[in-house]
């Protein structure tokens, strides 16, 4: 939205139109988890649950910027992931009730989202368990001289896991194309990065494996696509590893509730100020790229989103309980 009179090129369009799309995305994840907690505390949602909100910068730079044979692997609070990837909402919430037309076929839940076709292989509940999960996807794209690119989300309490020491080794001895995104929020459950880390610079474990690695503001959506947009062009044009460090925070509990002694309130509340989504908001609002009227009709379209999602849910059926064992590895005795 420019002032009236005022010449719009085309690449200012197609600015504004990728500005508003970010936006739009980090709102819908912001809104469905809104969601998420009342269908949880209304007994809709069981389980873990945990909550991506303030990080969703994180997702919404990085997802846009891959193809869609590009390979996706996440962690357990991967709900903002899923729907960058575009997951339909419907699927995922319907996987969250544990509805057979969930994404996962009510199976994984809110951990263990799943969706081949979109190339997003999980949703993990180990810590780091997705690191060679990653690797042997990127292996497998070499071996077939595959050009893409696999992306790995993880937290920086994985980078504390042998999984990742391993992973990062193998990748970068073999030469595999993987961005690796820690996604530092600085806590692992209860525990600060500073009191399980020697090196709470992430970034510089890459060092002792001579892959190359940058940090970027995870809390600012554009500096996330820039900073990602140069790793992704060097994995996919080197075939190399690289790790890229997002600084975050999550503004909610580790899961749904945790008494978060961990942290001050105050702390939390300094971080609440850089809010992702206020801060984009306001940039755009002030370039003139979006207006009041647009947001609030963004707000209402996002809304009708999230209430297709859950009544797509409460539509869904239960597996029935004949078909339990049905994909379950169980070996015939003979
Ligand atoms: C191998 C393993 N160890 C311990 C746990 C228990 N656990 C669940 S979440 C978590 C913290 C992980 O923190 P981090 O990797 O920083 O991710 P965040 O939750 O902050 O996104 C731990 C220790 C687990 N799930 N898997």
């Amino acid at each position: 939205m420019k002032k009236a009179g005022a010449q719009i090129s085309e690449a200012e369009n197609e600015t504004a139109e990728r500005d508003r799309e970010t936006l739009r995305q980090m709102l819908l994840i912001r809104r469905f988890e809104e969601k998420c907690v009342e269908l949880y505390s209304a007994g809709k949602i069981h389980g873990f649950l945990h909550l991506y909100i303030g990080e969703e910068a994180v997702a919404v730079g990085i997802m846009p910027l891959l193809k869609a044979e590009d390979r996706i692997v996440a962690t357990y609070r991967e709900h903002g992931h899923a729907l960058a990837r575009g997951i339909s909402p419907g699927a995922i919430m319907a996987e969250m009730f544990g509805k057979s037309n969930g994404c996962s076929k009510g199976r994984g839940g809110s951990m263990h989202l799943f969706d081949a076709e979109k190339r997003f292989y999980g949703g993990n509940a180990i810590v780091g368990g997705g690191m060679p999960l990653a690797v042997g996807l990127a292996l497998a794209d070499k071996m077939r001289r595959n050009p893409f690119v696999t992306v790995c989300f993880f937290g920086e309490g994985a980078a504390a896991e042998g999984e990742f020491h391993e992973s990062m080794n193998l990748a970068a001895l073999w030469k595999l194309p993987v961005l690796f995104v820690c996604e530092n929020n600085l806590y692992a459950m209860g525990t600060a990065l500073s009191r399980s880390h020697s090196q709470t610079d992430i970034t510089r474990k890459a060092d002792a494996y001579g892959m190359k690695s940058a940090a970027v503001d995870g809390m600012k959506v554009t500096e996330v696509r820039e900073a990602a947009g140069q790793a992704i062009d060097f994995v996919r044009e080197n075939s190399e590893p690289f790790l890229l460090e997002a600084r975050t925070y999550r503004f909610r509990a580790h899961s749904m509730y945790d008494p978060e002694l961990y942290r001050s309130k105050d702390e939390v509340e300094e971080w609440k100020d850089r809010c992702p989504i206020d801060s984009f908001k306001s940039e755009l609002l002030n370039r003139n790229e979006i207006s009041d009227i647009d947001v609030a009709r963004m707000e209402k379209e996002i809304e009708s989103e999230v209430k297709e999602a859950v009544d797509f849910a409460e539509a869904g059926e239960w597996e029935p309980l004949g078909d339990l064992l049905k994909d379950v590895y169980t070996p015939v005795e003979a």
